[in-house]
């Protein structure tokens, strides 16, 4: 492929890349172990929307933030303000994380839980929520449910499963007809004997009878080790049933590295097939690509930048397959050739034309040192410790 000829389908890919960054990530979190501070983590819901303007001014990739909405929204944060205060930023709110996790009601599970009462506690607050996007102009509602058991016969599987029948088909009711529902699944943690929804299956079987609107969500860390990824997203696609993505890698569990860290060939290969159908339907494919990472160890804002840009090369990537070339392979059964197709594609170098794009798009070259440069991380970490000290949080180890 001739140089402009790259650059045009650089360009025609990049264009239709957007990221949305979890307000989580932003945060200080920790692992069941303990927590590492940073000073320069957000404090609060309006340090996030800063934040993650300052990844899409440095990107022009991430133009959403995804909300968790008992983390981010309170009576003073409503939904209005703070859907001002991103478009002021330069961002819009985007996916609507309810929390069925977090309060101690749901010990036994939230839409599964054996108490009617739970289950309609669970429910309200899906409503809530899907009353929350409507304000914040928000399409997305995307539910991840942390219900489950530990133990064998701690619970009827039946049961619980026509219990999330009946609380996704509650919620679909409610929807606005732009508005999608999107289910994800998880095949543990932090149940450790069944999850309600452990994998795409259940997901898509769920979604099928929730309504037209229900989609899966894929989370890359939510699989069991070696599953097939971009099979999963390539049935999903076939099915009218894949929504969108939290991505993040992983090397043994739901680990939150950043994307494409450890296995960036796969990354790729889900772009491939996400590609290869919208090539094929002769369409966009709409769907919602989020990050789900919370970085313990590296600072969040470069994180956050390090993996966009990261995606933006590995979708760059995706579109270099020649596809006409690789059907010509796969029907005559050439594995070689069609699996250098992929192999090809994935060892070009895009990096000059991203920047290329990044030029025409009045971008910095290069994202993560026009960050470094501008004492950003610096200045805020000084500003927010200041404003922690004054409200009087500690930032102390939790570590024993
Ligand atoms: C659960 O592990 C999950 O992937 C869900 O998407 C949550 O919303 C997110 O992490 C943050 O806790
Ligand atoms: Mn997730």
């Amino acid at each position: 492929m001739n140089e402009a000829k790259l650059n045009e389908r650089v360009f025609q890919a990049l264009d239709r890349l957007d990221i949305e960054l979890p307000s989580w990530g932003f945060a200080d979190t920790g692992t069941r172990f303990g927590k590492f501070y940073q000073e320069a983590a957000a404090i609060d819901i309006y340090d996030k929307i800063a934040d993650a303007a300052t990844v899409h001014q440095l990107t022009g990739a991430a133009s959403k933030m995804a909300v968790h909405v008992l983390w981010d929204f309170s009576s003073e944060n409503t939904p209005s303000k703070v859907s001002a205060v991103a478009a002021e930023a330069g961002i819009r709110i985007g996916s609507i994380n309810p929390n069925l996790f977090q309060d101690a009601h749901y010990k036994l599970g939230s839409f599964a839980h054996p108490d009617g009462q739970v289950r309609q506690q669970a429910l309200d607050h899906c409503l809530d929520s899907i009353n929350i996007a409507k304000e914040c102009g928000s399409r997305v509602i995307s539910l991840w449910f942390a219900d489950g058991t530990n133990y064998p016969g701690q619970d009827d599987i039946r049961r619980r499963k026509r219990c999330f029948e009946e609380g996704l088909q509650a919620c679909h009711q409610a929807l606005s007809p732009e508005q999608t529902l999107l289910i994800e699944y998880k095949p543990f943690e932090p149940a450790f004997y069944h999850t309600d929804i452990a994998d795409w299956g259940m997901a898509l079987n769920l979604a099928q009878k929730t309504g037209a609107q229900a989609k899966v969500l894929v989370d890359t860390g939510h699989h069991y080790s070696s599953q097939n990824i971009e099979q999963i997203v390539a049935w999903l696609l076939d099915e009218g049933r894949l929504g969108g993505f939290h991505f993040n890698d992983r090397k043994y569990a739901d680990d939150d590295l950043t994307l494409g860290s450890i296995d960036p060939y796969q990354v790729f290969r889900i772009f491939a097939e996400i590609q290869a159908f919208g090539a094929d339907q002769g369409h966009r494919v709409e769907l919602d690509y989020m990050i789900d990472q919370s970085h313990n160890l590296k600072p969040k804002i470069p994180a956050m930048i390090q993996t966009v840009a990261w995606a933006q090369e590995l979708y760059a990537k995706a579109c270099l397959i020649d596809l006409e070339q690789l059907r010509f392979h796969q029907r005559r059964g050439q594995i070689i050739e069609a699996e250098q197709c992929y192999q090809r594609a994935f060892m070009t170098d895009v990096l000059p034309a991203l920047v290329a794009w990044r030029q025409a798009k009045g971008l910095p070259d290069k994202p993560l040192e026009a960050f470094e440069q501008s004492g950003i991380l610096q200045q805020r970490g000084r500003e927010r410790h200041e404003r922690r000290l004054a409200m009087g949080i500690s930032q102390q180890s939790s570590y024993a």
